[in-house]
């Protein structure tokens, strides 16, 4: 286990395009055009946080695009999905609006939690998104609730907790593991090992750098993967939930990856602490998830340039126009401003 972690957290190693044999041209093209949307929303919200249009803080997850759109591939909008405070990317591989994330963003009357949470409470039901909180760790034992009245109901719909490497430092991550597995609660965990919680590389903050030992540690089923190749984190993570669904219980997916933009806003080097050098992130920047899937689908011959000039063209458009939108939208009226905060009387 630990020597994989190693050569996946290794940033000069695993730059090849990503095994795509199998898989079918459609779904290639789809997870594609999902991580490049994705992107592009991250890198507006950027702009818009470093030009004073955003009010509160943005974590943004550029370069950690193919977990949210590897998982969302086995998940549908009846299950029950949690985030964190890095989210954007688990809501709109979901199939959530732009629009209804950037208005939530600028804090408009139109957004997903109209406009009353910011980026860190994002919410989605409709699309199977429960919701997000800023609280590290806060929603793990949410996901496993929801996937236990799943099961009460008697549907096979999953819970699913996303969090990071820095929220398996909090108790209540290793009671919803316990939990989960006494439970046989069909719930996914998926840490999001990004070697990193705000400034600090995991080295220093624990004796292994591998997340997925304290599934090992309560008998789940886990699998670590590159969480820059989209296929690998699918077909995990498609095994897993399959299994949940089945009635077998919780699994758990490592997936390791790095972000690029610094733990908050729009700087890539706002938090350079320890052992984040601009080298690393060179070399992470040159493992992108959607540069290495673009590489294998042109290599097979089932991806062109001018399918991805038409692409970005498309996609350029929707995230202009979803943003023009959202800044055009009116705030909430400040009598709104306890409703759903506080019961009133
Ligand atoms: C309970 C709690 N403790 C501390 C914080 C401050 N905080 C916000 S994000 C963060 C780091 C989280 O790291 P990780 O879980 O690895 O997620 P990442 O930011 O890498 O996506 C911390 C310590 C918080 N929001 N909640
Ligand atoms: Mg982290």
């Amino acid at each position: 286990m630990s020597t994989d972690l190693n050569r996946l957290a290794d940033p000069t190693a695993c730059h090849d395009a990503v095994d795509i044999s199998g898989e079918p041209a459609s779904r290639l093209a789809a997870y594609f055009e999902k991580m490049l949307l994705i992107r592009k929303a991250e890198e507006r919200l950027a702009i818009g946080r470093r030009d004073g249009l955003i009010g509160g803080p943005v974590h943004l997850g550029a370069g950690q695009e193919a977990i949210a759109v590897g998982v969302s591939n086995a998940l549908r909008a009846t299950d029950r999905i949690f985030g964190a405070h890095r989210s954007h990317s688990h809501l709109l591989a979901m199939g959530s609006s732009l629009h209804g994330l950037f208005a939530e963003v600028l804090g408009k009357e139109t957004g997903l939690s109209r406009g009353m949470g910011g980026s860190m409470h994002l919410w989605d039901q409709p699309r199977g998104f429960y919701g997000s909180v800023p609280i590290v760790a806060g929603t793990v034992s949410l996901a496993v609730g929801a996937a236990m009245a799943a099961r009460m109901q008697a549907s096979d719909d999953v819970g699913v907790a996303y969090f990071g490497d820095g929220a398996i430092e909090e108790g209540v991550v290793h009671e919803s593991l316990n939990l989960a597995k006494v439970t046989r609660a069909p719930v996914l965990f998926v840490c999001e090992n990004n070697l990193f919680a705000s400034h600090m590389h995991i080295s220093l903050r624990q004796p292994k750098d591998s997340t997925a030992r304290f599934a090992v540690a309560n008998d789940i089923p886990h699998r670590i993967v590159d969480g820059n190749d989209v296929v690998s984190v699918a077909k995990a993570a498609s095994e897993l939930v399959t299994a949940a669904r089945q009635g077998s219980g919780p699994g758990f997916l490592e997936a390791v990856t790095f972000r690029w933009y610094g733990h908050v806003d729009w700087r890539e080097d706002i938090d350079v602490g320890v052992h984040r050098s601009v080298d690393e992130l060179e070399n992470w920047r040159a493992r992108d998830p959607i540069k290495r899937l673009r590489q294998a689908m042109l290599q097979a011959g089932c991806w062109s340039d001018r399918q991805e000039d038409d692409l970005i063209g498309k996609l350029d458009q929707q995230v202009e126009a979803a943003w023009e939108q959202a800044l055009a939208d009116p705030y909430p009226d400040s009598s709104a401003l306890l409703d759903r905060v506080y019961a009133r009387g």
